[in-house]
């Protein structure tokens, strides 16, 4: 399952999740040794989604690694789709490659012509190996770089006239409960001169138009319809999660997208929802567990989220990818409001400087906008985390992003976390300004935040930024389940409850903070860079641990978010 409503109906969909052979390459021999065309025979069958190192014996591997598996197709073209891998990817079918892409967290979708109707070859090679000048991430992660297929893979038989593409914009009036559809369709056609395309909102037909195709096979026709109107609009907010289904409908080929009618805006250092001012009960949640590294199942985001929102949260930074389509239809029908950023991580000045991280950076956010776009919950965009935004090669790269999201998406606000509030000379750029500190944990006493937060707004004051609402991202302190001691002394869950408790008892009452997020929601899996800072090689600053068991600070956060005594 990799969404929570049906994509296709028309179209054949084949999940190709399930047993693939596979087998890690740390000698690189796969690529001369052709394992493409000839799979190794002492291969290991695995089972797809997941990642490689929850396998015996691959706990540390990280690398490149090959899958294997065949399918099957009646049509001549077919779109491959993997929905998540952590690094590059490069598929072959039939021992010849097909194609590649670098960034996995917002998936990859392979077009393959030219198909004899039977059985095919699928090999997949992917790398999760990192640096420390260009990958995105860097090696150096707060995380765990989890390799492979951790997400649902799909073939995609495609018809000779195919909605490749489609984006929907609307133009709200909420006084008037309307809204007017704006759509952007993109159908690759092969053969046919013309088709009748439907659009549906739920049941109901809005437009029918007829489009007559001229050029070559395989050119991609942009068809836009505008203005159609919706009466009656049922608006998406956290207490009413309305959805509507828009279908576009091709003679042999369809595609559903998911949509919610809402507005976010930022107004005189104000979140407004549908132009209501909101505040953000937030926390940042990694997908991972134990188990499953990044190839959490459904059960467990759903539970993830029951305990999220018994918590009195109303919002979600997905620290720090994209997270996967299914979790965001989840948080689209239960009314969560999400901040999704791309996994570019405490870049320092020397890798801010690579043409490649600018390259792959605006490359990774265009994946994520294009994939992500409809999806109401998201309110946010976020830039990077914590680059060395006191440089001019963050200046150049923040302005680049920030230049291309607006571009991508002029209805969302924009923002990143910086770790050097003071010195950023980054935030011009942004329309709220995102705060990660940790007084009283890695530095200084918790009671700092108070003599900061003074002198941040001075900043702010000084350099024109007041009217940009305020975030404070991450705080947190790292406690181990079942820690507990008389002087809470750090690493017990009582010192948590107890530096939680004061950060969010200031935040929470000072008008302008907008919004908080704690670190973390789960223990994690930390990378080996960080291993030796890290007791258990977690990060366990989680209010419940990779297990999802409640520290102390749980009962004592959920009673300051949702108000109760
Ligand atoms: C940073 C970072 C997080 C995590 C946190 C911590 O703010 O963004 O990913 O590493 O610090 O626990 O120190």
């Amino acid at each position: 399952m990799t969404r929570l409503f049906k994509s296709h109906h028309k179209r054949k969909v084949t999940s190709l999740n399930g047993f693939w052979r596979f087998k890690i390459d740390p000698d690189r021999a796969g690529e001369s040794e052709k394992w493409y065309a000839d799979f190794p025979k002492d291969s290991r069958a695995v089972l797809v989604p997941g990642c490689w190192n929850t396998e015996l014996g691959l706990y540390h591997y990280e690398g490149g690694a090959w899958y294997q598996r065949e399918f099957e197709t009646t049509k001549s073209r077919a779109n491959l789709v993997f929905h998540g891998f952590y690094g590059l990817i490069r598929v072959y079918v039939d021992g010849k490659e097909v194609g590649s892409q670098y960034g996995g967290f917002a998936g990859y979708q392979c077009l393959v012509k030219g198909l004899a109707p039977g059985k095919h070859n699928l090999v997949v090679f992917t790398d999760n190996s990192h640096n420390d000048r260009n990958t995105i991430p860097l090696a150096r992660v707060d995380w765990f770089h989890y390799g492979g297929l951790f997400r649902s893979v799909e073939l995609m038989e495609l018809e000779d006239a195919w909605i490749k593409d489609c984006r929907i914009d609307y133009r709200l009036d909420i006084a008037q409960a309307t809204a007017h559809l704006d759509l952007h369709v993109a159908i690759q056609n092969f053969s046919v001169s013309r088709e009748e395309l439907k659009v549906y909102l739920d049941e109901q037909l809005l437009a029918a138009r007829t489009v007559s195709f001229q050029g070559n096979a395989g050119d991609v026709h942009s068809i836009t319809i505008t203005d159609l109107l919706v009466p009656n609009v049922r608006l998406w907010e956290p207490a009413n999660p309305n959805l509507y289904q828009i279908r576009l409908e091709l003679e042999n080929d369809d595609l559903t997208e998911r949509i919610g009618f809402r507005t976010i805006t930022v107004q005189d250092g104000k979140l407004l929802l549908n132009n209501r001012e909101i505040k953000l009960k937030g926390i940042n949640r990694h997908e991972d567990h134990p188990d499953w590294g990044f190839a959490v199942p459904l059960k467990l985001m759903k539970k993830d989220l029951d305990i999220i929102k018994n918590l009195g949260c109303n919002a979600i930074r997905g620290s720090h990818y994209p997270n996967a389509p299914i979790f965001l239809d989840l948080l689209d029908q239960e009314g969560i409001l999400f901040w999704e950023e791309i996994p570019m991580w405490g870049f320092p000045e020397h890798a801010l400087k690579d043409p490649l991280t600018l390259k792959r950076g605006l490359a990774m956010h265009e994946q994520m906008i294009k994939r992500d776009y409809h999806h109401p919950s998201i309110i946010i965009w976020g830039l990077h985390n914590e680059i060395d935004s006191r440089t001019k090669a963050a200046l150049d790269v923040t302005k680049a992003f920030a230049a291309e999201i607006r571009s991508l998406d002029p209805t969302r606000p924009i923002t990143y976390a910086t770790m050097h509030p003071l010195d950023d000379i980054c935030l011009p750029f942004v329309d709220i300004i995102s705060i990660n500190l940790y007084f009283g944990w890695y530095s200084g006493e918790v009671e700092q935040w108070e003599s900061f937060l003074r002198d941040f707004k001075a900043k702010m004051q000084n350099e024109g930024l007041s009217g940009k609402p305020m975030i404070i991202s991450e705080f947190g302190a790292g406690a181990l389940y079942g820690e507990s001691t008389f002087e809470q002394q750090k690493w017990s869950e009582n010192y948590q409850e107890k530096y939680l408790e004061y950060t969010l008892n200031l935040f929470l009452n000072d008008p302008d903070i907008i919004g908080t997020y704690i670190w973390q929601y789960c223990d994690v899996r930390t990378a080996r860079e960080l291993e030796l800072g890290r007791p258990r090689s977690f990060n366990n600053k989680g209010i419940v641990n990779e297990y999802r068991k409640p520290k102390q600070a749980y009962w004592t956060v959920r009673k300051m978010y949702t108000g109760a005594r």
